[in-house]
């Protein structure tokens, strides 16, 4: 099978307790690879535009002033079958319900502050790699 790409960000709560190398790891063990990485500290407008399916929810206005709190480092993850496969190591959106082994089980802080993003399809995952980064910064 043909490798994927999907989208992943490191979230300020786990920017802030220096993480960034330790979520990598897991991405990477788990088999993704990363094609292209920047840390950004990422404007209201962008965390609003980023989230925008999430505008009726009421944790949105809470959720993006918690994602321009601090940098986070956005990514692209390169593997077979990315999407499915990044989701898994990630693991549940809530850190009480995640597995053992999961990104979130280990690091998580809270179902708002859960460390990481993913993509949760292919048609999802263009548009938001398609949101932060240009071709020319995408090396496979
Ligand atoms: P996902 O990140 O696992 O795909 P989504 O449902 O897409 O979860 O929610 C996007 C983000 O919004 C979550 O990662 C989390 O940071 C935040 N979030 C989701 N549900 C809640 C909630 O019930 N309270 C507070 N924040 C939430
Ligand atoms: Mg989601």
């Amino acid at each position: 099978m043909a490798a994927t790409r999907t989208f992943s960000i490191i979230k300020p709560d786990a920017t802030r307790r220096n993480l960034t190398g330790a979520v990598t790891k897991m991405l990477e063990e788990a088999g993704l690879r990363v094609v292209a990485s920047k840390r950004i500290r990422m404007s209201r407008d962008q965390a609003e535009g980023f989230y925008a399916v999430h505008k009726e929810r009421p944790f949105f206005n809470d959720l993006c002033t918690f994602m321009t709190s601090g940098p986070v480092v956005v990514q692209v993850l390169e593997g077979e079958d990315a999407v499915t496969r990044n989701r898994t190591v990630m693991g549940a959106t809530n850190p009480a319900q995640a597995d053992e082994g999961t990104i979130r089980k280990a690091y998580a802080e809270s179902i708002e502050a859960n460390s990481v993003h993913g993509s949760d399809s292919d048609e999802n995952a263009k548009i938001e790699i398609d949101f932060f980064f240009k071709p020319e910064e995408i090396v496979g």
